[in-house]
């Protein structure tokens, strides 16, 4: 029996983590198994404490790209198939990663055809970054090497699934809509809301097709390494503890903030800023996201209690130098622990900028 493979890609913030707890709903409530699948290029994922609250198995592969790490992306599966038995995997590519159709899809259809039907590839875009990127708003961007990989991303999209419309008006959303038409024609283009399930129906819709059988688009493999390791990344663990009950939501706020201005100080553009705050006692999770260094930080899970004690994940990449990303996270920690009396006691923290992607396999054909 084979199970369905899809894919949701698209880049760092676009919202590929909500539309595929929003994907993985739909699908449970047709009666299928849903595995999940997240990836990272290295562990403490505030992705992965997210899906696992939700209460789905998953299984995380970090240390480098789907691509790069091929076969533990099969294992991750096999483990799913003992552990939970589904009958559709939703991975997650990491945020900065493209080529995917010549390095996991269609590898996966090629050589473990029988165990995977593949569905077209999901590309989620954020309207804002998008409009940026294409030319439609000013604003700060990234710079070209990055905006390689984000257009090489939408290149090789079955279907362009543009999230957020929440945000847009129906002008905005049309301008939108024609400008990712007329620069990116071969794709199917879809505009949904994962946060109000806007669309999504129709989404969904178009994964049941059959993967396109197209040729994979070129990749300049120097470019898309540069462009990859221009983006820093930190990903950190601490125990925070008080001495009496602090507001753990207003202290994510407050986080955000200080790192967030430290940032904009230094010139940095945040591609995504993310946190959890799980308390010691109780299945509770808070969860802070920033897409942009100019957006507003959003809290779509929020803890209903004080909370004492508790672990705090931070996840952070931006276009930076990742020495400079700690110090100045580590900086607006310290000021705002010392502000509300908590104290946070390291448990883990690595920063690095991606490696070259070095796919296992690489099929320029389905
Ligand atoms: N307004 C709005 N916000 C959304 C929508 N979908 C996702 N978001 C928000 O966008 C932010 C990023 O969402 P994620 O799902 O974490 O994005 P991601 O693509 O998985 O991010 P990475 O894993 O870091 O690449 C969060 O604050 C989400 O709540 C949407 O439809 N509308
Ligand atoms: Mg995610």
């Amino acid at each position: 029996m084979s199970a369905d493979y899809i894919m949701v890609g698209g880049f760092l913030g676009a919202g590929k983590t909500t539309a595929m707890l929003r994907l993985a709903e739909h699908l449970t409530a047709g009666g299928r198994r849903v595995g999940l699948i997240t990836n990272d290029q290295s562990h403490g994922l505030v992705d992965t404490s997210i899906v696992t609250a939700r209460g789905y198995p998953v299984e995380e592969i970090t240390g480098g790209c789907f691509c790069c790490r091929f076969t533990s992306l099969t294992d991750a599966a096999d483990r799913l198939t003992r552990d939970a038995r589904p009958d559709v995997f939703l991975a997650e590519p990491v945020g900065s990663c493209t080529d995917l159709k010549a390095t996991v899809q269609y590898p996966l259809r090629r050589l473990y055809g029988d165990d995977y039907r593949v569905a077209p590839l999901s590309v989620l875009v954020d309207p804002q970054r998008a409009a940026r990127v294409l030319g439609l708003e000013a604003g700060r961007s990234f710079s070209p090497k990055v905006l390689y990989v984000y257009e090489k991303q939408l290149e090789e999209a079955d279907l362009i699934v543009i999230n957020k419309m929440d945000l847009l008006s129906a002008a905005q959303r049309t301008d939108l809509e024609r400008a990712v038409r007329a620069r990116f024609p071969h794709a199917d283009v879809v505009t949904v809301s994962a946060r109000t399930g806007a669309n999504l129906q129709d989404w969904f819709g178009r994964l049941s097709a059959p993967l396109t059988a197209r040729s994979a688009m070129e990749v300049d493999y120097d470019v898309y390494a540069e462009g990859e390791a221009l983006l820093g990344w930190l990903n950190a663990t601490l125990l925070l503890s008080a001495p009496a009950p602090f507001d753990g939501n207003l202290f994510l706020q407050r986080l955000a903030g200080a790192v967030r201005d430290r940032l904009a100080a230094a010139g940095i553009e945040i591609a995504h800023f993310k946190m959890t705050l799980a308390p010691d006692t109780g299945a509770d999770l808070a969860v802070l996201n920033l897409v942009r260094t100019g957006g507003r930080a959003e809290s779509p899970y929020r803890l209903a209690d004080d909370l004492r004690a508790g672990e705090l994940i931070v996840n952070l990449r931006a276009e930076s130098d990742p020495e400079l990303l700690k110090a100045l996270t580590f900086d607006g920690l310290e000021q705002v622990t010392r502000e509300w009396r908590v104290t946070a006691a390291l448990e883990h923290s690595e920063h690095f900028r991606p490696g070259r992607p070095e796919p296992t396999h690489r099929m320029a054909t389905p």
